[in-house]
């Protein structure tokens, strides 16, 4: 595959942005090979610019469930244009979103928009801490919220397991204030609440974790979740960041029948433009300022362009329900294509998947938790990547990443990637 222009401009980058990319995991890294720089993208492909074609995967990690360039996002997109990119104040299609959001997510009363995920969950966490007066928050080993202090903490040892910066420039301060536990085992949270007795504000978690591959809840553990933080005062945040309108109308939530009492969302509520937000109870969110104290802002929050795109998304979502069984129909006819052909090789890899996100974990054993899901084989997924990409198939460039589909890709794409899959798997 040539990839020049990409080898070129990727050397370039390298001395004008940090790593060469705006995100990390853009650069490729796990998979040993230099990123491809993207020209355009178009429902299930994507398109290099060295003119290489891929079946898509990635979706802007979570955001294109429609596909790229939907039309009638793009013209909506077009429209607002006419009118201006941003005014700093209020405009009627942020009340005509916060009504939507309200409908489609059941426990979500008020919200606020912001413009990224990582925005949203700072500010959720903040809420918790200024609603509850408690300071200490419970996430979960491998779950992603974001790169905010308070999230880039990793599990420290011994029963207290005061968290320990995952990243330099975080201070030991805000470190001891975020606790780790595992996820699916509902002891680990007790034994947190137990040695940490009324001091802890809030539990994030992804009720169906992308960010270690894709990890759904076990049992009565979500629930369990639920129960416990009733009890103990906690505030319940669900970081439907990726799950958001991906899993049901009403997300992860919705699926697994839990109500959280805030929600943090991103990726597919801005239609592919940046947009985040949080929300929930209304005795919660009426803390936040101007109506309460709690503070916070955003100078582009709201803004009409990406306002226009996300309303244009939920809209047609809302409009047509059928495309979630859509999604199941395609999604499962790539799992049950893959999970015949590991048969026919007599591998055993799992495959872990909730409607239109999946993960192929290189390890023959259950994944379920942070510890299960690193026994995966890295240097295999590296040669997979590659050798799936030379197929043009374009998948999350890292074991621990979901894959998502989008209403765009058709049969024949899943059934290409079959193929593609069937050549890989014999010659790594
Ligand atoms: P952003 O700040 O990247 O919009 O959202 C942060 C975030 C919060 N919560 C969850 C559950 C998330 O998955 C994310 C972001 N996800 C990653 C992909 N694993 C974004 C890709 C990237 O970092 O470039």
């Amino acid at each position: 595959m040539n990839t020049k222009l990409s080898d070129i401009l990727f050397e370039k980058a390298k001395n004008l942005i940090p790593g060469g990319v705006n995100s990390p995991v853009r650069a490729f890294k796990s998979v040993g090979r230099n990123p491809l720089f993207i020209s355009k993208a178009l429902g299930s492909r994507i398109y290099d610019i060295d003119g290489n074609e891929f079946i898509d995967y990635v979706g802007s990690w979570g955001p294109m469930l429609l596909g790229h360039s939907h039309p009638k996002i793009l013209a909506a997109i077009e429209q607002a244009l006419k009118n201006g990119t941003s005014f700093g104040a209020p405009t009627e299609l942020e009340v005509k979103i916060a009504e939507l959001i309200t409908k489609m997510v059941s426990s979500i009363e008020m919200v606020r928009m912001v413009n990224s995920g990582t925005e949203a969950t700072m500010s959720a966490i903040r809420l918790a801490r200024a609603f509850t007066g408690k300071s200490k928050i419970i996430k979960f080993e491998g779950c992603y919220h974001g790169h905010a202090d308070t999230f880039l903490i990793k599990a420290g040892s011994g029963a207290m397991t005061f968290g320990i910066p995952d990243s330099p420039g975080i201070p030991e301060g805000i470190a001891q204030y975020t606790l780790t536990a595992r996820f699916n085992d509902i002891h680990s949270v007790e034994q947190l609440i137990a040695n940490n007795k009324n001091q802890i504000a809030a539990l994030i978690v992804e009720p169906v974790v992308g960010n270690m591959g894709c990890i759904p809840p076990k049992g009565n553990f979500l629930n369990d979740l639920r129960t416990i933080c009733d009890k103990e005062n906690i505030i319940l945040i669900f970081d439907e960041v990726m799950t958001g309108f991906r899993l049901a109308v009403g997300g992860a939530q919705e699926l697994y029948k839990i109500k959280p009492d805030l929600t943090t969302l991103g990726k597919i509520i801005g239609g592919g433009l940046p947009v985040g937000a949080y929300g929930g109870r209304k005795e919660i969110m009426q803390l936040v300022a101007p109506s309460g104290p709690m503070y916070q802002a955003g100078t582009l929050s709201g803004n009409p362009i990406a306002m226009a795109a996300g309303y244009e998304m939920l809209s047609i979502i809302m409009s047509d329900q059928n495309i979630y069984k859509t999604l199941e129909i395609t999604a499962q006819r790539l799992e049950n294509g893959i999970k015949k052909i590991l048969n026919e090789n007599g591998l055993n890899y799992q495959i872990n998947r909730v409607g239109s996100m999946f993960t192929l974990f290189f390890t023959e054993s259950e994944v379920y938790d942070y510890d299960s899901a690193k026994k995966s084989d890295t240097q295999k997924f590296a040669k997979f990547f590659n050798q799936m990409l030379e197929h043009g198939i374009y998948l999350p460039p890292s074991q621990f990443e979901a894959a998502f589909i989008s209403t765009a890709h058709t049969l024949e794409d899943i059934d290409r990637t079959i193929k593609a899959f069937e050549e890989v798997i014999k010659s790594i």
